[in-house]
C-alpha cells in the first residue's frame, strides 16, 4: 500500500514583512500560545532578515538551575510548598555549587548538536544568578554563599564554544505580595517592577552580546496572559531599553509584547500544517519538572527525534530543557541521552540545520519535509503497516534522484499520478528514516 498524498504546497513566509507576519501571528496555529497576542510598536520587532540566523539554529538547550535544585522537587517548590520567602532564602546559604563549570554545559550542548543555549538568570523565586545590584534585598549568587556570577561564567562559555547565548528572565517575583495584588498593593508591586527594569538593564548592559531574551512570567497573580499584564509591566518601554543595549537581540513573546517568535510549550506532540512565522517548541528532557528533580521521567531518543523533526518540518526550533543538580552537574543519564541525539544529528543534521519547511505540508504521525537549495529532505517517523512507498504531492519541481541520507539510493518512479518513492524495507529506520531528494 502506498501512502498517497495530494496536499497543497506548504507556504513558507521567509521574506514576509513584519506587518504581514503580525497579521499571520493572529492566526490560530495549533499549539502556539496566544500567537500575536501582545502590545507592539514600530521598530521593536526584528525584520525577517534579522531573524534568519535564529531560524537556522533549529535546536537549543534550555537550562533551569537555581536554589530550587536543592530541594530537588522542581522550580515551583517555593510556591507549591508555600515556603515563606524568608525561610526559602536560607537555601542561599547552602548554595555553593562544587562542580559548576559552564564550559561543561556548553560541551554537553555541542555534543547534542545544539546551536544555542538559554539559561535561567532569575526564576519566579527571586534568586538572581548574577551580581545584581538591582536585586531586592541583594538576593543573588554574588552576595550570598556561592559568591559567583553564574551568568558571566555562562555567557563566556557560550561564546567560547561558538554557541549563541540566550538569557531567560522572569519579571515576576513571588517575594512581593504586590505581585499577587498589584492594584491593592501598588507600592510593593512598583518595587517589583523597579527590580525588573534594573535587572533587565544589568543583563543587557554588563554581559556582552546577548542573542536571545526569553521572558517568562509576565502574567500577574498567575492569572490571564502576559499581554493582560502589559498595563503593569509596560513591555514597550522595557524592550525599548533592551534594544538600546542589544539592538538585534531576539525577544520571545512572554513580556506582554508581540515577540520576534511565537512559542509552543510542553511535551504535547507537534501536529498540523507548516507555521509560516518564526516559532519555538520548548519542553523538558525530564518530564517531572524544569528544575532538577529526583523524580526522573526521561524522554526516549525516539520521542526526542520525533519531536525535533515534527517541529523543524513545520518551521520551528526546539529548545530542550535540562535541570542541573545543586552542584551544577547535569545528570549523567541526561548527558548520555543528549549524546545519542548528537550522534543522530551528526548523521542527519544536514536535513535539519539552516533548512526551511516544505515544499509540501507534513502528514501528522507519518512524515514531513524540509528544503535547502536543490535538496528536499523527508523525515519519515512512521510508515503505514507494510508500506515502503511514498507518493509525493506535486511540489512544482522534478525529482531527479534520491537516497537515504548517508545511505543507498532509492527508486524514483514517475507516472501519471506523480512521483513515487520506493524504499526497500532494510532502508527504513525505526528511529526516523531520512531521505535526500535532488530536485530541479
Ligand atoms: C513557565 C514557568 O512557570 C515554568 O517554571 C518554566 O520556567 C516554564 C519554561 O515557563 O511555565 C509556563 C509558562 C507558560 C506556559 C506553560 C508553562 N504556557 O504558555 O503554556
Amino acid at each position: 500500500m502506498s501512502l498517497f498524498l495530494s496536499l497543497p504546497f506548504g507556504v513558507y513566509a521567509q521574506n514576509m514583512g513584519a506587518d504581514e507576519r503580525k497579521s499571520m501571528e493572529k492566526a490560530n496555529y495549533a499549539g502556539l500560545k496566544n500567537p500575536g497576542n501582545g502590545v507592539s510598536a514600530a521598530g521593536l520587532n526584528l525584520p525577517p532578515e534579522k531573524m534568519q540566523w535564529w531560524e537556522d539554529q533549529k535546536f537549543g538547550m534550555f537550562i533551569h538551575w537555581g536554589l530550587y535544585a536543592i530541594p530537588a522537587t522542581g522550580e515551583w517548590t517555593m510556591f507549591n510548598q508555600k515556603i515563606p520567602a524568608d525561610e526559602y532564602a536560607k537555601l542561599a546559604d547552602q548554595f555553593k555549587p562544587k562542580n559548576f563549570d559552564a564550559n561543561v554545559w556548553a560541551k554537553v550542548a555541542k555534543d547534542a548538536g545544539m546551536k544555542y543555549m538559554v539559561m535561567v538568570s532569575r526564576h519566579h523565586d527571586g534568586f538572581a544568578m548574577w551580581n545584581s545590584a538591582a536585586s531586592y534585598r541583594h538576593f543573588d549568587s554574588w552576595e550570598t554563599a556561592a559568591h559567583r556570577d553564574f551568568v558571566k561564567e555562562y555567557t563566556n562559555a557560550c561564546r567560547k564554544a561558538g554557541l549563541k547565548a540566550g538569557i531567560y528572565y522572569s519579571p515576576l517575583d513571588w517575594r512581593f505580595p504586590g505581585y499577587f495584588d498589584p492594584k491593592g498593593l501598588p507600592e510593593n508591586a512598583a518595587l517589583m517592577k523597579k527590580q525588573t527594569y534594573g535587572q533587565v538593564e544589568e543583563l543587557m548592559k554588563n554581559y556582552g552580546k546577548i542573542d536571545i531574551l526569553w521572558y517568562d512570567g509576565g502574567w500577574l497573580a498567575h492569572k490571564g496572559s502576559d499581554a493582560d499584564a502589559a498595563w503593569f509591566w509596560e513591555p514597550l518601554k522595557l524592550n525599548a531599553m533592551v534594544r538600546k543595549y542589544q539592538p538585534d537581540i531576539v525577544i520571545n513573546p512572554r513580556s506582554g509584547m508581540v515577540g520576534d517568535f511565537e512559542t509552543n510549550e510542553g511535551g504535547a506532540a507537534v501536529k498540523g500544517p507548516i507555521i509560516p512565522i518564526p516559532w519555538e517548541k520548548c519542553l523538558n528532557l525530564n518530564g517531572s519538572s524544569w528544575g532538577y528533580n529526583t523524580t526522573q521521567n526521561l524522554m526516549s531518543l525516539k520521542d526526542i527525534i520525533t519531536m525535533l523533526v515534527n517541529t523543524v518540518d513545520r518551521g520551528g526550533n526546539m529548545l530542550l530543557n535540562i535541570g542541573p543538580d545543586p552542584d551544577g552537574v547535569i545528570p549523567p543519564a541526561h548527558v548520555a541521552r543528549l549524546k545519542e541525539v548528537g550522534t543522530w544529528l551528526k548523521k542527519y543534521g544536514e536535513s535539519i540545520y539552516a533548512t526551511r519547511p516544505g515544499p509540501f505540508q507534513p502528514v501528522d504521525g507519518f512524515y514531513g519535509a524540509t528544503q535547502k537549495g536543490n535538496k528536499v529532505y523527508i523525515h519519515i517517523v512512521k510508515m503505514p503497516d507494510g508500506s515502503s512507498e511514498i507518493n509525493l504531492p506535486q511540489i512544482g519541481k522534478t525529482v531527479t534522484s534520491g537516497k537515504v541520507l548517508g545511505g543507498m539510493p532509492i527508486k524514483i518512479l514517475h507516472d501519471q499520478s506523480g512521483t513515487r518513492l520506493v524504499l526497500t524495507t532494510d532502508q527504513l529506520d525505526p528511529l526516523c528514516t531520512t531521505l535526500e531528494l535532488n530536485v530541479k
